[in-house]
């Protein structure tokens, strides 16, 4: 027993050593050091088979040059055998993600509200994992495509895994793990043709949730700007459920958990996210992966609302129903600490997606809730795992080793990589000194909260949670005119993709006991008969729900912006702009019409291959001649691409910016449709514009110009 206690305090020093080590090189990181073991690197490598044979594997061995393959060719056998097997089932839901790894330090010491260590020591980095993923789609499927996003995180602690798999939304479709399954069969593609591909704008999707009004306060965030971000460093996280965080004392608090990004908060329009889905399927992979690769490292801070345990029945709605937040307004957040992805994955297979996260690994100090929906997923991601890796010893895989040693008595099973010694596999034994040991809260062992629980076995639900209509509201009343705008937009699109008027019409209901002008806007223009009015809305709102009303990022790293060329473009200003946005850390790139050089211009992508849609800004410099190029069309484009880039923009709400004859351009190309001059930046020179352009850039988008319906 002594021997254990030494050996586990000489590796509490060595863990500790290094982390206070670890910098942002990674030099250090137990994760990367661990992952180091398992690294391959063919390059100047002789080729072998996978059993070490040194091979030609580029003919197959004949019966004479014309002949047939023979049977006894083992290093074709062996080559066509693994890439037969190469593919494993994609996840049930989740299945389109990009991760990265990184690493989060507490701000402060937070024993006050928990054990876990790695909340509880600032000088401490825990390596993290994240994974953004989309629910529906297939792992093929766009980017940006209108649906939730995963936002699953993997602490590799030094006490155990603890993964916080959350959304990018706060609240959760439906309440009990029971009716997961059904939730995602109505989303997924319908079943006869498998069509849609990764979005719920379709007939089931909304012929359950008209029929399960619970569901609509998520439908309500996933059609909001939430459930088209602009990118995957602009969006919040949300646990989703309420945990507990518990302290040494055993004193257990409620949580709601947060990832707060100091990036800020951004969307995009419909039309825009639409269209970067044909010209970029990969778009938001790319943008993450980018940033990270050239320094801009994203950053979240976790923040939690801490409840005490007394205050759990307080609220109007039940703290462990999943279809709830908890209003800011009412439990504002606290920041625990900060989280930094600041290394790409090497290879996407071996850790993104065989990583196998699971709300079930927790670590002390951090605890569950009643929740239902949280209950269930503490069964099935094991559950899943199973299914995709097809081995119960898929946690030995390289992702998903903790850092901390793995000590018990289970064994065997296919895959198995570890070479147990001695003959001891059962506790308690005699034989091992009762080893491995077990380990009691407190001693550092997990400590489970000892909640008092009674109750009659029976289905059913308590009664809050049949109102599944207030938060809806709050959500709405709270969004700014051009955030409801989008909303209605998108509830107008999905609900009309639905060729049964029932099933328009149920929704319609559903949405009328929100709100019944929100229900007449939409009604009107997907035929559906205008609801009579049946409640007062009593325009409640609270912070934190507003997209357009989070808080900016304090700079302008990683905004793209298009500098728009043709041969006789000023290439001073040109130049000039450029090294203005690449000096303030963003990311400019000329389009031109050919690529290569023009006129001293490194042009890197054109008309042909790129489009505004890509990019978060757009400025056109001044010279004469350029611009008649592309004000008069003088290269034929075939769809009048320059012109689009400046109109789209405009319509997408984003920066424009023009110098000296570059503004003649703008006006052409927006013709008389200008009907906010928000966000158009112009003047004589970059020197004279650039102030306001990285203003602009930094506001991102100009709603005032979005087109209201209804004021
Ligand atoms: Fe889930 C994956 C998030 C409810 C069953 N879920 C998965 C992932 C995320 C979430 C982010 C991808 C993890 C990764 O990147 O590897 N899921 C949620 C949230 C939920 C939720 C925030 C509600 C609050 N999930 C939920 C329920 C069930 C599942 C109620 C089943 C009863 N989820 C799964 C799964 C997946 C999964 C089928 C698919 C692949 C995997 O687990 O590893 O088990």
């Amino acid at each position: 027993m002594k021997v254990n206690l030494l050996i586990s305090a000489v590796f509490s020093i060595v863990i500790a050593i290094q982390h206070i080590a670890f910098a942002d090189d990674n030099s250090n990181d137990p994760k990367v050091e661990q992952m180091e073991q398992f690294s391959v690197c063919n390059a100047g490598h002789e080729e072998t088979t996978q059993f070490g044979q040194r091979i030609n594997n580029t003919d197959s061995l004949k019966a004479g040059l014309g002949g047939p393959t023979l049977l006894e060719d083992f290093m074709m056998r062996e080559k066509i055998m693994h890439f037969d097997h190469e593919r494993i089932p994609e996840r049930a839901v989740h299945a389109r993600g990009v991760g990265a790894h990184g690493y989060f330090e507490p701000y402060t010491d937070w024993s006050n509200i928990t054990a876990a260590k790695f909340l509880r020591t600032p000088d401490t980095r825990t390596p993290v994992f994240v994974r953004f993923s989309t629910v529906l789609g297939s792992r093929g499927s766009p980017d940006t495509v209108r649906d939730v996003r995963g936002f699953a995180t993997r602490f590799y602690t030094e006490e155990g895994l603890f993964d916080l798999v959350g959304n990018v939304v706060a609240p959760f479709f439906v309440h009990d793990a029971m009716k997961f399954p059904d939730l995602i069969h109505a989303g997924k593609p319908e079943p006869d043709r498998e069509t849609p591909q990764a979005g719920t704008a379709h007939e089931t999707a909304y012929d359950f949730f008209a029929e399960f009004p619970e569901t609509l306060h998520t439908v309500f965030w996933a059609l909001s700007g939430r459930g088209i971000p602009n990118s995957l460093r602009q969006v919040e996280g949300f646990g989703v459920h309420t945990f507990r965080l518990i302290n040494e004392d055993g004193v257990s608090h409620f949580v709601k958990f947060h990832w707060k990004p100091l990036q800020g908060l951004s969307n995009m329009l419909w039309d825009e996210a639409q269209k970067v889905c044909g010209k970029d399927i990969d778009f938001h992979r790319n943008d993450l992966y980018n940033a990270i690769d050239n320094g801009d490292y994203p950053e979240w801070e976790l923040a939690v609302q801490i409840i005490p345990e007394e205050d759990e029945d307080k609220f109007d709605f039940d703290l462990t129903d999943p279809t709830k937040l908890v209003p800011e307004s009412l439990v504002p957040v606290t920041r625990l600490g900060k989280l930094v992805l600041n290394r790409n994955v090497e290879n996407y297979f071996s850790e993104t997606e065989q990583i196998t996260m699971h709300p079930g690994h927790l670590v002390r100090g951090i605890g569950v809730s009643n929740d239902p929906l949280l209950q269930g997923r503490l069964f099935s991601y094991l559950d899943t795992q199973i299914n995709r890796m097809n081995s119960a010893n898929f946690m030995q895989l390289p992702i998903n080793r903790p850092i901390n040693p793995v000590h018990n008595n289970q064994r065997d099973g296919y895959m198995q990589q570890n070479v147990y010694k001695g003959k001891v596999a059962y506790y308690p034994n005699g034989l091992q000194d009762n080893t491995p040991s077990m380990v009691e809260p407190d001693q550092g062992g997990y400590i489970d909260y000892p909640e008092k629980i009674s109750g009659y076995k029976q289905r059913g639900k308590t009664a809050k949670f049949f109102d599944y209509y207030s938060q809806a509201r709050l959500f709405y009343n709270s969004l700014t005119a051009a955030e409801k705008q989008q909303m209605i937009d998108g509830l107008r699109f999905e609900i009309g993709k639905s060729k049964s008027l029932d099933v328009r019409r149920r929704m319609i209901n559903v949405i009328n006991h929100v709100d019944n002008d929100l229900a007449c806007r939409i009604a009107k223009r997907i035929n559906v008969p205008l609801p009579e009015k049946i409640v007062e809305n009593d325009n409640q709102t609270t912070v934190g729900l507003s997209i357009e009303e989070y808080p900016k990022a304090r700079n302008i790293r990683t905004r793209t912006v298009a500098i728009l060329t043709a041969p006789g473009i000023d290439t001073n200003e040109a130049l000039a702009m450029f090294s203005y946005l690449s000096k303030e850390g963003a990311y400019p790139t000329f389009v031109g019409i050919n690529l290569g050089d023009q006129e001293g211009l490194n042009i890197t992508t054109t008309y042909l291959h790129t489009a505004s849609v890509l990019y978060d800004a757009v400025y056109v410099p001044g010279g004469k001649d350029g611009i008649d190029v592309l004000t008069n069309d003088l290269f034929e484009f075939p769809y009048e691409e320059p012109k689009n880039f400046i109109v789209e923009a405009y319509r997408h709400c984003k920066p424009i910016a023009a110098t000296a004859e570059g503004s003649k351009f703008v006006d052409y190309a927006l013709d008389k449709k200008v009907t906010s001059n928000d966000g158009i930046v112009k003047g004589d020179s970059t020197s004279v514009i650039q102030n306001d352009f990285k203003a602009a850039l930094i506001q991102q988008r100009f709603w005032s110009r979005l087109y209201l319906d209804h004021e």
